[in-house]
């Protein structure tokens, strides 16, 4: 190291002795009791006095990042109300429940704070150990996946920022809540620092500060909060000084907070709306991604209120309508002649107008942000497209619209919405069954073929948890997609879809997420994982372990990244040169890895590999038993490619 930085890094801590000195002999007054009563158990800062200065020599050897030995005996506290426990006070409040964190000295402060602030200390938020912080940011994203509200990642200065790069734009894609804290320290490392931290992940978030001060440090994380939540959803990201984190704040007060206020439709467009439900002879109510459980729950009253058909995106992504409600499904006739979308996809609120081949619905509206483009109005012949599109939050016009079809309803309207109710839930249930039965027909081709069919997998696995509090974290489209038509989706959870933006190593990690929410909540997490994805980001499993989350692991092994070993061998074909070459740089074979033997290095119990598919039930019987007494477990599957 060369001298210059030395003296930089020597003077830093002899400045901090100096700081804890005053610090300890100004011990402040204004300590509420409970914080008071923490600080006496608290360690000391880390400048605790009498601590000797680090030689330059112990500064070089440790790469400048050397600590003074703690002191034996009863600390003296430099600090005693160090900003970054007004911080952790300010995620507490907001109920923020687990924050994610790789360690780096730019958020030291905080991270101490973290793990000693308060009684008891490392609860709301609990510090998450991750490996990376790619997955720590992915594992929040898991996180908002499974419950609507933000998950905190802890990032290290630029170099930390940088290593999540990728997870964050892929939240950002996924529409997905994540508080994001990146630590800044100028004085220390100085190319873990930046002027503009945010600015290297400025166009995939959806809001950033650098707070000059520990009063602006407070509000900045709560509107970065109210930020992420607020539709349409994605990660922030605070960057907080180490001054900040380590200052005395004295008296400083927890600024008030107050949640966003999120908009949904007008008293106009909701009686128009309800008018559009209640006249209609037909109505349809697609339902594409709502934010919250509540959301879902408000869907499934406005559904059973005006006797509407429903098409839901459960099986393609978290917070959506129960796929076997009696109501969903095409119902009894498909000739809708309201349709109203709920942050659909443009195909679910298609209309009826010159030149569309799919004759879905004669009106339409949808509410949302999300991407649907209504056939323009006007044209002409049978049942010209009259659709609108209505940019607000979907969820919050929910009950504005519900109280309006309250409003509205009389009993003549009440007998009809009776009558389409029930000849709707006849007909779903025919209809579920033709596919259920047309679905393991196709299945039952390759049952007993090893590589065992994924489809296999899901059915074996689906009795075991049918009566379970579970979850799908994982991305099905990979391993067949099976769970669509043999499993349930009967919650918000029940299936958090897929990468968001295609990125590979979410799978594991944005389980882990998940199985964050699972723990606290008393369910269970599947990953069907498939292996290329879990090699980005194995650490995890020791993440899982570590803190002991209820997921269980089945492995997809098909020895590939199987989805560009079909690329590759697609472009082998069409230049004419053969496909035996096409697995070069897109297997996983010699040698194979064994993931059970990965999972036990992570201290994460498991079996496998498991070639012959009459094991594979009694395997599986073993892992759900296991994630049912809150221990993560591994079955290695020698799977079908796909
Ligand atoms: C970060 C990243 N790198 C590379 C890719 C390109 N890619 C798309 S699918 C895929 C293969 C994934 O392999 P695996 O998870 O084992 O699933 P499989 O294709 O075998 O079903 C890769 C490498 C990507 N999507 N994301």
């Amino acid at each position: 190291m060369a001298k210059s930085k030395l003296a930089v890094n020597r003077r830093r801590f002899l400045k901090g002795a100096a700081t804890a000195a005053a610090g300890a002999a100004a011990l402040a007054t204004h300590i509420p009791a409970a914080e008071a009563e923490a600080a006496q158990r608290a360690p000391a800062d880390a400048q605790a006095g009498g601590a000797p200065a680090p030689t330059p020599a112990q500064i070089e050897r440790d790469g400048g990042n050397v600590r003074p030995p703690a002191t034996a005996g009863p600390a003296q506290r430099a600090v005693v109300r160090p900003g970054s426990d007004l911080m952790v006070q300010v995620l507490r409040d907001l109920g923020v429940e687990y924050i994610a964190a790789n360690p780096g000295s730019s958020f030291e402060g905080l991270q101490e704070s973290v793990i000693n602030y308060g009684n008891p200390p490392n609860r709301m938020p609990e510090l998450i150990t991750a490996l990376h912080e790619e997955s720590a940011v992915t594992m929040a994203h898991g996180y908002g996946k499974a419950t609507g509200v933000p998950m905190a990642a802890l990032l290290h200065g630029t170099i930390g920022v940088q290593h999540a790069a990728m997870s964050i734009y892929q939240a950002y894609y996924d529409r997905t809540p994540a508080l994001l804290i990146a630590g800044r320290d100028l004085g220390f490392i100085q190319a873990h620092s930046a002027n503009d931290m945010a600015g290297m992940v400025r166009s995939f978030t959806k809001w950033d500060a650098q707070p000059k001060t520990l009063g602006e440090t407070l509000v900045a994380l709560q509107r970065a909060y109210n930020e992420a939540i607020t539709p349409p959803m994605g990660p922030t990201l605070v960057v907080v000084d180490i001054e900040h984190q380590k200052e005395e704040a004295r008296d400083m007060k927890i600024p008030a907070h107050t949640p966003p206020r999120i908009t949904g439709v007008d008293s106009t467009q909701a009686k128009d709306i309800a008018k559009g439900l209640l006249d209609a002879q037909n109505p349809r109510i697609a339902v594409g991604r709502l934010r919250t459980p509540e959301g879902v729950k408000q869907a499934v009253q406005l559904a059973e209120l005006v006797g509407a058909s429903m098409s839901t995106s459960a099986t393609q992504g978290p917070m959506s309508f129960p796929q076997r409600h009696s109501l969903c499904g095409p119902g009894a006739s498909t000739a809708y002649d309201y349709t109203l979308g709920l942050e659909a996809e443009g195909a679910q609120v298609s209309l009826i107008g010159p030149g569309l081949s799919t004759l879905l619905s004669r009106d339409a509206t949808n509410i949302g942000f999300g991407g649907i483009a209504p056939t323009p109005a006007g044209g002409s012949g049978r049942g010209a497209a009259r659709g609108r599109a209505i940019e607000v939050d979907a969820e919050a016009s929910l009950s504005p619209i519900i109280e309006e079809v309250r409003r509205q309803m009389t009993p003549d309207r009440q007998r009809l919405v009776h009558e389409r109710s029930a000849k709707h839930a006849t007909a779903n249930q025919q209809a579920r069954i033709e596919a259920l039965t047309q679905a393991l027909e196709q299945k039952k081709g390759g049952w007993d073929a090893s590589p065992i069919s994924t489809a296999r997998i899901y059915a074996e696995l689906w009795p075991l948890i049918m009566n379970e509090d579970w979850c799908l974290s994982s991305p099905s489209s990979f391993s067949g997609g099976h769970n669509t038509q043999l499993w349930d989706h009967n919650k918000p959870y029940s299936y958090l879809g897929g990468q968001g933006a295609g990125g590979m190593g979410y799978g594991a990690p944005a389980s882990v997420g998940a199985a964050l929410a699972a723990k606290a909540r008393g369910r269970i997490v599947i990953n069907v994982q498939t292996d290329g994805d879990l090699n980005y980001a194995p650490g995890v499993l020791w993440t899982a372990a570590h803190h002991q989350l209820p997921m269980l692991t089945i492995m997809h092994n098909n020895r590939a990244w199987h989805q560009e070993l079909m690329f590759v061998e697609y472009m082998c074909g069409v230049r004419g040169r053969g496909g035996d070459r096409g697995h070069i740089g897109t297997t996983l074979r010699d040698p194979s890895i064994d993931y059970r033997m990965m999972a036990g290095g992570y201290g994460m119990a498991g079996e496998g590999p498991i070639t012959d598919p009459s094991k594979l039930s009694a395997a599986l019987k073993r892992g759900v038993a296991s994630v049912k007494r809150g221990e993560p477990y591994l079955i290695d599957v020698i799977t079908q490619p796909r």
